[in-house]
């Protein structure tokens, strides 16, 4: 079994339901349970800031699949889930995105992993460090790593409060 860390982030339409279907479809997945799942953040878009706020969580899962596996799972539900590939960085329904995967240094065309932005990102780093606070990246504790990003803007949200 490999434990495994995603980030999921949606900006378009109904957030949450995107973040709480694609969590469901992860979990229906053969050789795959999801084990935890953080809480739900408002944060503003990063990189690309023209666009409208995300609702942001980290999930951690166990799996027996190989890494290019699980992220061909991942590109499905995104499909599912409505996700049309425009701009780079630009708004969509639902974005899976392979953190960590177990200890594995991956460095494929189209899978980097550990990913190659989690650590300057504190929508990524803010809800990772709720379900994975002793978990370290590279040799760091991300408990450290966290002390040096602004995460005055990711706010967590009561769920219930979200439409
Ligand atoms: N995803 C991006 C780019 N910028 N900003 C926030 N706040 N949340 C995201 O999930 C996000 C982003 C690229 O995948
Ligand atoms: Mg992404
Ligand atoms: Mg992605």
């Amino acid at each position: 079994m490999t434990k495994v860390y995603l980030s999921l982030g949606s900006n378009i339409g109904k957030r949450k339901f995107y973040l709480e279907e694609a969590i469901r479809l992860l979990n229906g997945l053969p050789n795959v349970n999801v084990t935890k799942v953080s809480s739900y953040y408002e944060t503003p878009a990063w990189g690309n800031t023209d666009q409208n706020d995300f609702l942001n969580l980290c999930c951690e899962l166990e799996t027996n699949l190989q890494a290019q596996d699980l992220l061909n799972h991942c590109q499905s539900i995104e499909k599912k889930l409505g996700r049309v590939r425009h701009e780079h960085w630009g708004p969509r329904t639902i974005d899976i995105d392979i953190l960590l995967f177990g200890d594995a240094l991956i460095n494929e065309d189209n899978l980097k992993v550990p990913h190659p932005y989690m650590l300057e990102r504190a929508f990524v780093m803010v809800p990772l460090l709720d379900i994975a606070p002793n978990l370290s990246v590279s040799g760091k504790p991300i408990s450290e790593i966290i002390k040096s990003l602004d995460c005055s803007d990711i706010q967590k949200i009561d769920v219930a409060s979200v439409r």
